[in-house]
């Protein structure tokens, strides 16, 4: 009788050992079985960062940049557009992408130079005069050599989106010739270029996240800041702002940013579609802020600014110095081939 009880027991276990194995090699038939990893059917979600107003063509590209990128994965990329510093300023967001913390940032030049120092060539004075010879610049071997050079700081760039030709404003007094700058307290970005240019016309340049601006202006605790007609007009610095000076000083182009420890962990397929995302919705960008310029200037003398057409030469004289300073650091020779692209 012992004998049969045992040899029942034993049958029952091995039927449930046979039984068990069937159903997880049913489980992982169910994952392998179509080629696909359990990760293939889940979706990458990635948050993108900027300073600026929502209805700036920043956010505009952006949300055009989602679009793309959703369309051309399927839906299986979803990317979402935080604006006006929700997840931080420029310097704070470049560096939670070195840190793997954020997704994506579209930010200006100005202040990736603190973290590459290739990037300082842009921001000298005038070195730009028009699009088209920045566009030639930034698109072509020059600007993807210098934002290569974020790859050692963790960072992959997808191209330069534009920000634009920066004009000076105040709440002062008419700026046209550079020495009516003269003891003005300017707020800069936080770029050593931006702040010397602003010190070679008598200014007084106060570096500053964005984020504190319009209330910096409101409280009157800076005098005037310098930024392109799209974000004057819209983060409303005409209601803090009396004077505008169209002076051009500086181009700024705006890299899109992706953390590298985000991008290498992505599927070929979603980089190729985030690359391609990011130069469609580059240009849609560039055209939205082009577009705006001539309209921008018109609206903001309608909202009462003053507006100062100045002598560029005038200028460009004035701020010659910060080449003398900054030669030797960046290479006449990169200067010099920047100049004369036309
Ligand atoms: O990149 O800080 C600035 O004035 C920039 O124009 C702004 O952050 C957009």
């Amino acid at each position: 009788m012992k004998v049969t009880k045992v040899v029942a027991l034993l049958l029952a276990l091995m039927m449930l050992a046979v039984v068990t194995a069937g159903c997880g090699g049913q489980k992982a038939a169910d994952n392998s079985g179509d080629a696909k990893t359990p990760d293939a059917d889940k979706t990458i979600n990635l948050k993108v960062g900027h300073v600026l107003a929502p209805t700036h063509p920043y956010h505009l590209g952006l949300t055009k940049f989602s679009e793309l990128v959703s369309e051309k994965t399927g839906g299986k990329v979803k990317v979402d557009v935080f604006p006006s510093s929700q997840l931080g300023n420029e310097r704070e967001m470049i560096e939670a992408l070195q840190m793997g913390t954020l997704d994506m940032t579209l930010v200006s030049t100005a202040p990736l130079a603190g973290f590459s120092n290739k990037f300082l060539v842009f921001d000298l004075p005038f070195i730009f005069q028009t699009r088209e010879q920045a566009y030639k610049v930034v698109d072509g071997p020059i600007g993807t050599d210098i934002m290569q050079s974020l790859q050692q700081n963790g960072i992959v760039g997808l191209g330069y989106w534009e920000n634009g030709f920066r004009n000076l404003t105040n709440s002062k007094r008419p700026v046209v010739k550079p020495e009516d700058a003269k003891g003005l307290k300017i707020r800069t970005m936080e770029n050593k270029i931006h702040m010397a240019s602003f010190k070679a016309v008598g200014a007084d340049p106060t570096p500053m996240a964005f984020g504190e601006l319009y209330t910096a202006l409101q409280q009157k605790t800076v005098d005037g800041q310098e930024n392109p007609l799209a974000i004057i007009y819209t983060s409303k610095f005409y209601e803090v702002q009396k004077y505008l000076s169209m002076t051009g000083h500086f181009y700024a182009a705006s890299p899109l940013l992706v953390s590298k420890a985000v991008w290498d962990k992505l599927p070929a397929d979603a980089q190729k579609a985030l690359q391609e995302a990011a130069i469609e919705a580059r240009d849609y960008e560039r055209g939205l802020i082009q577009e705006s310029d001539q309209k921008l200037l018109d609206e903001v003398k309608k909202l009462g600014m003053e507006v100062a057409e100045v002598d560029k030469a005038e200028w460009i004289k004035a701020m010659e110095p910060v080449y003398q300073e900054y030669e030797p650091q960046i290479g006449k020779d990169l200067i010099e081939q920047i100049k004369n692209t036309k």
